[in-house]
Protein backbone atom coordinates (compact mmCIF):
# COMPACT_ATOMS: atom_id res chain seq x y z
CA UNK A 1 0.00 0.00 0.00
CA UNK A 2 1.28 3.72 -0.31
CA UNK A 3 1.80 5.97 2.53
CA UNK A 4 1.22 9.63 1.75
CA UNK A 5 2.55 12.11 3.82
CA UNK A 6 0.93 15.58 3.22
CA UNK A 7 -1.91 17.18 5.21
CA UNK A 8 -3.30 21.37 5.07
CA UNK A 9 -1.89 23.68 3.56
CA UNK A 10 0.21 21.65 1.36
CA UNK A 11 0.22 20.53 -2.41
CA UNK A 12 -0.67 16.73 -1.47
CA UNK A 13 -4.05 16.53 -2.31
CA UNK A 14 -3.06 17.15 -5.73
CA UNK A 15 -1.70 13.39 -4.97
CA UNK A 16 -4.59 12.34 -2.69
CA UNK A 17 -6.57 13.29 -6.18
CA UNK A 18 -4.63 11.22 -8.46
CA UNK A 19 -4.71 8.05 -5.66
CA UNK A 20 -8.69 8.19 -5.66
CA UNK A 21 -9.24 8.66 -9.11
CA UNK A 22 -7.34 5.59 -9.75
CA UNK A 23 -8.91 3.46 -6.78
CA UNK A 24 -5.61 3.24 -5.72
CA UNK A 25 -5.20 2.06 -1.85
CA UNK A 26 -3.15 4.60 0.41
CA UNK A 27 -2.92 5.86 3.84
CA UNK A 28 -2.61 9.58 4.47
CA UNK A 29 -0.20 10.62 7.17
CA UNK A 30 -0.76 13.77 8.12
CA UNK A 31 2.32 16.83 8.23
CA UNK A 32 1.17 19.73 10.48
CA UNK A 33 3.77 22.36 8.62
CA UNK A 34 2.01 25.37 10.39
CA UNK A 35 4.30 23.51 13.61
CA UNK A 36 6.93 22.69 11.97
CA UNK A 37 6.47 18.75 12.07
CA UNK A 38 8.09 19.14 8.94
CA UNK A 39 11.63 19.99 9.83
CA UNK A 40 11.57 17.23 12.69
CA UNK A 41 14.20 15.15 12.99
CA UNK A 42 11.48 12.07 12.20
CA UNK A 43 10.04 13.35 9.02
CA UNK A 44 13.79 14.81 7.49
CA UNK A 45 14.60 11.30 7.39
CA UNK A 46 11.73 10.65 5.04
CA UNK A 47 12.28 13.55 2.74
CA UNK A 48 15.91 15.95 3.85
CA UNK A 49 14.57 18.62 1.90
CA UNK A 50 11.87 19.01 4.70
CA UNK A 51 9.33 19.20 2.06
CA UNK A 52 5.77 17.97 1.48
CA UNK A 53 4.31 15.75 0.17
CA UNK A 54 6.04 12.70 0.12
CA UNK A 55 5.07 9.45 -1.35
CA UNK A 56 5.72 5.89 0.01
CA UNK A 57 5.49 3.24 -3.12
CA UNK A 58 4.93 0.04 -2.02
CA UNK A 59 8.26 -0.89 -3.00
CA UNK A 60 9.43 1.20 -0.40
CA UNK A 61 10.80 3.99 -2.16
CA UNK A 62 10.10 7.56 -1.24
CA UNK A 63 9.74 9.82 -3.65
CA UNK A 64 8.86 13.53 -3.72
CA UNK A 65 8.01 16.83 -6.12
CA UNK A 66 4.46 16.74 -6.96
CA UNK A 67 4.49 17.10 -9.98
CA UNK A 68 6.43 13.83 -10.08
CA UNK A 69 3.93 11.79 -7.77
CA UNK A 70 0.84 12.45 -9.84
CA UNK A 71 2.75 11.19 -12.89
CA UNK A 72 4.29 8.33 -11.88
CA UNK A 73 0.76 7.15 -10.12
CA UNK A 74 -0.92 8.33 -13.36
CA UNK A 75 1.96 5.86 -15.44
CA UNK A 76 2.25 3.05 -13.13
CA UNK A 77 -1.28 2.33 -12.63
CA UNK A 78 -1.90 3.49 -16.71
CA UNK A 79 -4.59 6.07 -15.66
CA UNK A 80 -4.66 7.06 -19.31
CA UNK A 81 -7.80 9.44 -18.44
CA UNK A 82 -5.59 11.33 -16.59
CA UNK A 83 -1.97 11.36 -18.76
CA UNK A 84 -1.87 10.57 -22.45
CA UNK A 85 0.45 7.52 -22.41
CA UNK A 86 3.76 7.56 -23.72
CA UNK A 87 3.12 6.71 -27.30
CA UNK A 88 0.22 8.91 -27.29
CA UNK A 89 0.82 12.27 -29.37
CA UNK A 90 -0.70 13.78 -26.68
CA UNK A 91 1.70 13.27 -24.53
CA UNK A 92 3.98 16.00 -25.65
CA UNK A 93 1.31 18.63 -25.27
CA UNK A 94 0.69 17.06 -21.78
CA UNK A 95 4.01 17.07 -20.38
CA UNK A 96 4.46 20.70 -21.99
CA UNK A 97 1.93 21.81 -19.66
CA UNK A 98 2.61 19.85 -16.58
CA UNK A 99 6.04 20.97 -15.93
CA UNK A 100 5.28 24.95 -17.03
CA UNK A 101 2.71 24.73 -14.14
CA UNK A 102 5.44 22.86 -11.99
CA UNK A 103 8.21 25.05 -13.18
CA UNK A 104 6.79 28.53 -13.73
CA UNK A 105 3.66 28.76 -11.78
CA UNK A 106 3.62 26.41 -8.61
CA UNK A 107 7.43 28.24 -8.17
CA UNK A 108 6.44 31.44 -8.17
CA UNK A 109 3.53 29.83 -5.88
CA UNK A 110 5.76 29.72 -3.30
CA UNK A 111 7.43 33.16 -3.51
CA UNK A 112 3.63 34.26 -3.18
CA UNK A 113 3.47 32.41 -0.19
CA UNK A 114 6.82 32.99 1.70
CA UNK A 115 7.48 36.32 0.39
CA UNK A 116 9.51 36.44 3.57
CA UNK A 117 11.94 34.41 2.38
CA UNK A 118 12.88 35.77 -0.67
CA UNK A 119 13.12 39.68 0.63
CA UNK A 120 16.43 40.97 2.74
CA UNK A 121 14.44 43.07 4.71
CA UNK A 122 10.64 42.84 5.86
CA UNK A 123 9.72 45.79 4.39
CA UNK A 124 10.32 44.15 0.92
CA UNK A 125 8.18 41.62 1.72
CA UNK A 126 5.00 42.68 0.13
CA UNK A 127 6.64 44.00 -3.23
CA UNK A 128 7.79 39.97 -3.31
CA UNK A 129 4.80 38.70 -3.10
CA UNK A 130 3.41 41.14 -5.61
CA UNK A 131 6.10 40.71 -8.25
CA UNK A 132 5.66 37.23 -8.03
CA UNK A 133 1.52 37.31 -8.32
CA UNK A 134 2.43 39.78 -11.64
CA UNK A 135 4.82 36.72 -13.31
CA UNK A 136 1.89 34.34 -12.28
CA UNK A 137 -0.53 36.30 -13.78
CA UNK A 138 1.58 36.57 -17.11
CA UNK A 139 1.94 33.22 -17.11
CA UNK A 140 -1.73 32.24 -16.70
CA UNK A 141 -2.25 34.77 -19.49
CA UNK A 142 -0.73 33.10 -21.76
CA UNK A 143 -2.20 30.07 -20.86
CA UNK A 144 -5.45 31.65 -21.29
CA UNK A 145 -5.05 32.49 -24.72
CA UNK A 146 -4.03 28.89 -25.60
CA UNK A 147 -7.43 27.55 -23.63
CA UNK A 148 -8.87 30.49 -26.10
CA UNK A 149 -7.13 28.68 -28.82
CA UNK A 150 -8.12 25.04 -28.05
CA UNK A 151 -9.86 25.04 -25.62
CA UNK A 152 -11.50 24.29 -23.34
CA UNK A 153 -9.11 21.71 -21.05
CA UNK A 154 -5.04 22.12 -21.58
CA UNK A 155 -5.21 19.29 -24.39
CA UNK A 156 -8.01 20.39 -26.04
CA UNK A 157 -11.53 18.65 -25.62
CA UNK A 158 -9.57 16.09 -23.71
CA UNK A 159 -9.43 16.37 -19.72
CA UNK A 160 -6.00 15.78 -17.72
CA UNK A 161 -4.39 15.80 -15.17
CA UNK A 162 -2.91 19.12 -15.83
CA UNK A 163 -6.17 20.82 -16.34
CA UNK A 164 -6.80 19.39 -12.35
CA UNK A 165 -3.05 20.60 -11.60
CA UNK A 166 -3.29 24.16 -13.13
CA UNK A 167 -6.94 25.00 -11.34
CA UNK A 168 -5.74 23.67 -7.91
CA UNK A 169 -3.04 26.75 -7.99
CA UNK A 170 -5.60 29.36 -9.29
CA UNK A 171 -7.77 28.30 -6.53
CA UNK A 172 -4.81 28.94 -4.09
CA UNK A 173 -4.43 32.54 -5.60
CA UNK A 174 -6.81 35.54 -6.25
CA UNK A 175 -9.29 33.10 -7.90
CA UNK A 176 -12.20 35.52 -8.31
CA UNK A 177 -9.65 38.12 -9.88
CA UNK A 178 -7.78 35.32 -11.46
CA UNK A 179 -11.48 34.11 -13.25
CA UNK A 180 -12.74 37.83 -14.40
CA UNK A 181 -9.31 38.57 -15.74
CA UNK A 182 -8.95 35.43 -17.53
CA UNK A 183 -12.25 33.93 -18.91
CA UNK A 184 -10.98 30.78 -20.71
CA UNK A 185 -9.34 29.90 -17.49
CA UNK A 186 -12.46 30.79 -15.57
CA UNK A 187 -14.34 28.36 -17.76
CA UNK A 188 -11.42 25.62 -17.55
CA UNK A 189 -12.44 26.46 -13.46
CA UNK A 190 -15.96 25.97 -14.09
CA UNK A 191 -15.35 22.28 -15.75
CA UNK A 192 -12.91 20.86 -13.61
CA UNK A 193 -14.67 21.93 -10.38
CA UNK A 194 -17.62 20.49 -11.51
CA UNK A 195 -16.03 16.78 -11.51
CA UNK A 196 -17.55 14.91 -8.69
CA UNK A 197 -14.03 13.54 -7.64
CA UNK A 198 -12.59 17.29 -7.98
CA UNK A 199 -15.11 19.64 -6.29
CA UNK A 200 -14.08 18.40 -2.61
CA UNK A 201 -10.40 19.25 -3.49
CA UNK A 202 -10.97 22.45 -5.06
CA UNK A 203 -13.49 23.48 -2.17
CA UNK A 204 -10.83 22.88 0.43
CA UNK A 205 -8.03 24.88 -1.10
CA UNK A 206 -10.18 27.38 -1.84
CA UNK A 207 -10.42 27.30 2.24
CA UNK A 208 -7.12 26.45 2.35
CA UNK A 209 -6.33 29.74 0.24
CA UNK A 210 -8.45 32.07 2.21
CA UNK A 211 -7.06 30.86 5.88
CA UNK A 212 -3.70 31.51 4.52
CA UNK A 213 -4.07 34.68 3.14
CA UNK A 214 -5.69 35.41 6.52
CA UNK A 215 -2.80 34.31 8.50
CA UNK A 216 -0.53 36.11 6.18
CA UNK A 217 -1.93 39.58 7.17
CA UNK A 218 -1.96 38.97 10.88
CA UNK A 219 1.81 37.78 10.10
CA UNK A 220 3.61 39.85 7.49
CA UNK A 221 6.82 38.40 8.79
CA UNK A 222 5.71 34.76 7.31
CA UNK A 223 3.26 32.18 8.48
CA UNK A 224 6.20 29.98 8.52
CA UNK A 225 9.92 31.04 9.42
N1 LIG B 1 8.96 21.34 -5.34
C1 LIG B 1 8.28 20.67 -4.27
C2 LIG B 1 7.96 21.73 -3.23
C3 LIG B 1 7.21 21.16 -2.05
C4 LIG B 1 6.80 22.25 -1.06
O1 LIG B 1 7.30 23.38 -1.09
N2 LIG B 1 5.87 21.89 -0.17
C5 LIG B 1 5.39 22.83 0.81
C6 LIG B 1 3.96 22.52 1.17
S1 LIG B 1 2.93 22.73 -0.23
C7 LIG B 1 6.20 22.68 2.07
O2 LIG B 1 6.56 21.59 2.44
N3 LIG B 1 6.48 23.81 2.70
C8 LIG B 1 7.18 23.88 3.91
C9 LIG B 1 8.26 24.90 3.83
O3 LIG B 1 8.53 25.45 2.75
O4 LIG B 1 8.86 25.13 4.90
C10 LIG B 1 7.01 20.01 -4.81
O5 LIG B 1 6.44 20.54 -5.76
O6 LIG B 1 6.58 18.97 -4.30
Amino acid sequence: MYILYGGDFTRAPLVQWVLEEGKIEYELRKIDILNGEHRTAEFLAINPAGLVPVLITPDGDALYEVAALMLYLADRHQLTDLAPSPTDPDRGPFLSAVFHVAGDIQSEMKRFHFPHRFSLRLADSAGVQDLAKTLILSRLDIMNMRLEKRGPYVLGSRFSLADFYLCFWVAYLDREGVCLQFPSIARLYDLVRSRPSAIPYLEETERMAAAYAEMMKKKPGGVIA
